[in-house]
Formats: structure tokens, C-alpha cells, sequence
């Protein structure tokens, strides 16, 4: 494998300076990616300095440094996680055959559109995040965020890879659109729904990162069993940063909840309903935080698709995406024969029936999602537990909320019972964030920029970042 190199203008491992054509390519590309980052990535806060991991490897354990760097001069890096000697295609009708290190030509559509799918929510994510620096609840919050922003913008230079490397022409045409669709916009917006929505405060922040991220680390793993090794090996090394994503998430919505119970057992309020006593407080009510939560689980689930899917089936068959943990996985990895249980719409009741298994690849890779997101609210309910409050969070149903796949056009509760238009107007009032929900959580929203003060909804870390302490600077704002 190549060595890192970071003595060029684009950091590698996949010696790029052999290939003069690409590096010429890749840095034709740079400075529009430069633009577009001072456009439309973080507001402001560019010419701070913040204290930046850099990847530096793709060894586990030792592949990241620390160290205070400009945004602007972060260093983006093209990393492909280690060959694995041997490996064959695990899964579809080429299974068994050695991995393919150039486009087969018949799969070449399939794989430009799952990169071009892929690459668009990278930069989309930065954009919805771009105005959260302002807001920041602390200086460690503010050095993640930015984190989260240059990673994800490492993924766009990821796909922007491959794209330039193995599609010519129209991959630098799809590398050029990348950076042309905007989040939101309303002539050329992002290419999935969830990426077109606002991230305007920080528990959107911090459930986006919880529900959203978890969504590309569950994509990331199925493309990561792709026969295409370039892809697989590309996908292997995002995974590697995306775990810092879900962290804080999932960290920031723990530490949400534990300030509002501190609030309420400090002011002796044990219902959980009195909101008025509660936001007096500053803080966020756990009914605030259910609902966010019901709107981008149920939001997050679009993004897998239909739940019967002939594309999902043709990728897989292609031996293009796998299912999640495809290796792992104890059956033919063709499915030509097997089913799949699947929960469907029959005569207004959810029931459910056997699907072919090759059809039903969006719907199984919904069910590892839900299973995975499960364990992240069993952890915030201990720390609602652990402060003697009687709530519990809990996801809502699959079929909740939804625009894409089998359930979308049926009304469905948060506990799975279908209801007509009617019942759904007072249902959804009950459980989607009000005018009233979003207003209150904007008003919370102040810059902290003290190192070690935390905002009064929001309660510090257990720990700092990069061997630092909580009360670390880690943006350095005035200098
Ligand atoms: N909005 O057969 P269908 C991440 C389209 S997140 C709009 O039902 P398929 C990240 C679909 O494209 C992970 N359109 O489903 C997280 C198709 O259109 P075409 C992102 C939608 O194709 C946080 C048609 O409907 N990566 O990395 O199996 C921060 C019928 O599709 C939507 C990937 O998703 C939607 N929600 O599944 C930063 C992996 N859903 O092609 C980053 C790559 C479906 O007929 N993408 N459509 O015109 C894929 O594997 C698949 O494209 C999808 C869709 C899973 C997205
Ligand atoms: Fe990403
Ligand atoms: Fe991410």
C-alpha cells in the first residue's frame, strides 16, 4: 500500500502523483471545492483556529492527529483502508469470484448513481449545519460540530474520488453537480429528502448525528461488502470516522437529558408534563424531546427507500451493495429462494407476510437500522432512570411519519395503529415538534464561547477530546 503522503496539495494513500491525468483532474476540482466550502460550509469561524483530528493513516488505532488547524486549511485527504488480500466478491450472482478493481461495464450506471447518491449527502450535511457555529452551547460542542462539518466534507472528496478515478468524463460532470445541488434549494436541491431539511438548533444537531449519521454508517457497511474493491475499501475507511459522528449525537442528546432532569429534581418538579414550570427553567421537556425524536427517526427511515426495492435487488444481485454485516451472515448470499418477513398493509390492518428475500433488501437493512437505533434509546433512558424521572423515551412505530415505501400514504401512530385523516390531524399534533416546540428551542439558542461553561440546557461532557480536558479552548476565538 502507499504511504500518506501530505507534502501535496491533495494527502493520499493511493499515489496519486503515478497518475498525472487524475492529479490534474483532482486539483482542477480543489479550489471549486474551496468555494463552495467558504459558501456554503460553516458561517464564519474560518480563520479560527480549532483544535482539528486529521487522519493521518488508515492503520487501526494509530490513523488520527491532533492539533489546532483553520478550516480552510484542513487537510482532506483521499484514504482507502487496506486491500484485503484474496478477497472475493461475498455475495450475488458473482459470488466467489475475485473483487473487481476496475467498473465492469454492465454495472457501471448502477455504481455512478450509488456514488453520486452517496457523495450528495456528504457536502448536503454541511450545508444544513452551517449556521450552528453561532449557537454553539460550549467550545467543545463548537469543536465537534466543526469536526463532524471537515469529515464529512472528507466524504465528499471520497466519492469525488472515485468518480474523477473511474467514470472519466461523467464523473467529473457528477463531481461538478455535487457541489451545484444545495441543501434546500428550490431549483436544484439535495437528492434524498432528509438532506433538504433545515438543521437550525443543536438538538436537531444532536439527532441528526444520532439518527442520520446512523443511516450512512448502515449504508457505508453495505457498500463496504461491494464486489467494486475501490468502493469497498473507500467505504471501510469513513466507517472509521463516522463513529465519532454518532457519538455526539448520541452523547449530546444523553447530556440534554441529564441537565433537564437535574433542572427538575433541583426545582422539585416531578411530572414531566409541567412544561411551563420546566421551560422556566431553560432547559428542554422530555415530551420536547420525543417528538423531535419521532420526526427524524421517521424522517432517517425515508432515506432506506422502498422496503420492496428492484433496485436494492439488482445491486445486490450485481454483487454492487450487500446487506449489512453481508460476511457475518449465515445463508446462500444469493437469495434466490429464501423470504424475507415483512410488515405490510393488508385490508387497513399492518400484518405481517413473507416477501421474496432478493426484494426485500431495503426492508432488512431497515430492521438492523431500528435495531441499532433501539440500543442508543435504551442508553438515554438510564439516564432519565438514573434521576428518578418517569419517562421513557421510545422510537415510533416504523410506520410513523412516512413519505417513501409501503407505509407512506397510510396514517399510522406512534404505536402502529392506522388512523384516518381525522384522527391523524390530532395525532400528529401530539407527536410532531409544534411552531410553539421550535420557537422555544431557538430561544435557548445562545452562543457559550467560555472554555468550560456549557449552556443552561446542556450539561458538560464526561470527558474532553483529543486528551484534552472539558475546559479546554478548544476554539480559539479571540486570537
Ligand atoms: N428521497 O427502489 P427505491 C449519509 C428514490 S446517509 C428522494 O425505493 P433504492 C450521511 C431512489 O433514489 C447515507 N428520493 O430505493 C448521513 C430511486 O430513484 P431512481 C447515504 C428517494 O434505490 C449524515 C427511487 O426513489 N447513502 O451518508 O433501493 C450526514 C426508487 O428507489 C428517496 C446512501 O443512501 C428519498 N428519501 O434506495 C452525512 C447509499 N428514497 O434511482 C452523510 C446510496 C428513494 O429510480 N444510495 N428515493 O431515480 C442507495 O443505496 C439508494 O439510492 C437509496 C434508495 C438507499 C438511497
Ligand atoms: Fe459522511
Ligand atoms: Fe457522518
Amino acid at each position: 500500500m502507499a504511504t500518506l503522503n501530505y507534502d501535496t496539495l491533495i494527502p493520499n494513500n493511493v499515489n496519486l502523483s503515478t497518475d498525472r491525468r487524475l492529479q490534474r483532474a483532482l486539483e482542477q476540482w480543489h479550489p471549486k471545492f474551496l468555494n463552495w466550502w467558504l459558501r456554503r460550509g460553516p458561517k464564519d469561524f474560518q480563520t479560527n483556529e480549532i483544535y482539528l483530528r486529521t487522519a493521518v493513516g488508515v492503520e487501526r488505532g494509530n490513523w488520527a492527529k491532533f492539533g489546532f488547524v483553520r478550516m480552510p486549511d484542513y487537510r482532506w485527504g483521499i484514504l482507502l483502508a487496506p486491500a484485503v488480500e484474496d478477497r472475493k466478491i461475498p455475495f450475488g450472482e458473482h459470488k466467489g469470484d475475485p473483487v473487481w478493481h476496475e467498473v465492469p461495464g454492465e454495472y457501471r450506471g448502477l455504481i455512478k448513481r450509488l456514488l453520486v447518491v452517496q457523495g450528495d449527502t456528504e457536502p448536503a450535511s454541511v450545508e444544513q449545519q452551517r449556521f450552528l457555529g453561532h449557537t454553539a452551547p460550549s467550545l467543545y460542542d463548537m469543536r465537534n460540530l466543526f469536526q463532524v462539518n471537515v469529515e464529512e466534507a472528507r466524504h465528499l472528496w471520497a466519492m469525488v474520488y472515485l468518480l474523477h478515478k473511474y467514470f472519466g468524463r461523467d464523473g467529473r460532470e457528477e463531481a461538478e453537480a455535487l457541489l451545484e445541488r444545495t441543501s434546500g434549494d428550490a431549483d436544484k436541491p439535495r437528492i434524498l429528502g432528509a438532506f433538504n431539511e433545515e438543521t437550525p438548533d443543536w438538538l436537531s444537531f444532536f439527532l441528526f448525528t444520532s439518527f442520520t449519521d446512523r443511516d450512512g454508517k448502515m449504508q457505508l457497511e453495505c457498500l463496504a461488502q461491494s464486489g467494486f474493491d475501490p468502493l469497498s475499501r473507500t467505504c471501510r475507511f469513513m466507517l472509521t470516522e463516522e463513529a465519532h459522528h454518532m457519538f455526539v449525537g448520541k452523547s449530546g442528546v444523553e447530556r440534554i437529558l441529564a441537565r433537564t432532569c437535574e433542572a427538575m429534581n433541583a426545582a422539585d418538579i416531578s411530572d414531566p408534563g409541567d412544561v411551563g414550570a420546566i421551560r422556566a427553567r431553560g432547559v428542554m421537556d422530555l415530551p420536547l424531546i420525543q417528538r423531535k425524536m419521532n420526526f427524524h427517526f421517521s424522517v432517517t427511515l425515508d432515506l432506506f427507500g422502498s422496503e420492496i426495492s428492484t433496485n436494492a435487488a439488482n445491486a445486490f444481485t450485481a454483487g454492487v451493495k450487500g446487506r449489512f454485516h453481508e460476511v457475518d451472515i449465515t445463508d446462500d448470499h444469493r437469495l434466490l429462494n429464501d423470504t424475507y418477513p415483512l410488515l405490510q398493509n393488508v385490508d387497513g390492518k399492518l400484518v405481517v407476510t413473507q416477501a421474496p428475500a432478493i426484494s426485500a433488501i431495503n426492508a432488512r437493512l431497515v430492521d438492523d437500522y431500528i435495531a441499532d437505533c433501539e440500543k442508543i434509546v435504551v442508553a438515554w433512558n438510564k439516564t432519565i432512570a438514573k434521576s428518578n424521572i418517569d419517562f421513557t423515551l421510545s422510537l415510533p412505530h416504523r410506520g410513523f411519519n412516512r413519505q417513501i415505501g409501503s407505509f407512506a400514504g397510510l396514517h399510522i401512530t406512534p404505536i402502529g395503529k392506522i388512523v384516518n385523516d381525522e384522527l391523524w390531524a390530532a395525532v400528529s399534533i401530539d407527536c410532531l415538534p409544534s411552531q410553539e416546540d421550535l420557537t422555544y428551542i431557538l430561544s435557548l439558542m445562545n452562543a457559550t464561547l467560555t472554555p468550560g461553561a456549557y449552556a443552561s440546557w446542556i450539561a458538560p461532557p464526561k470527558n474532553g477530546v483529543g486528551g484534552k480536558p472539558g475546559d479546554f479552548e478548544y476554539v480559539r476565538i479571540t486570537s
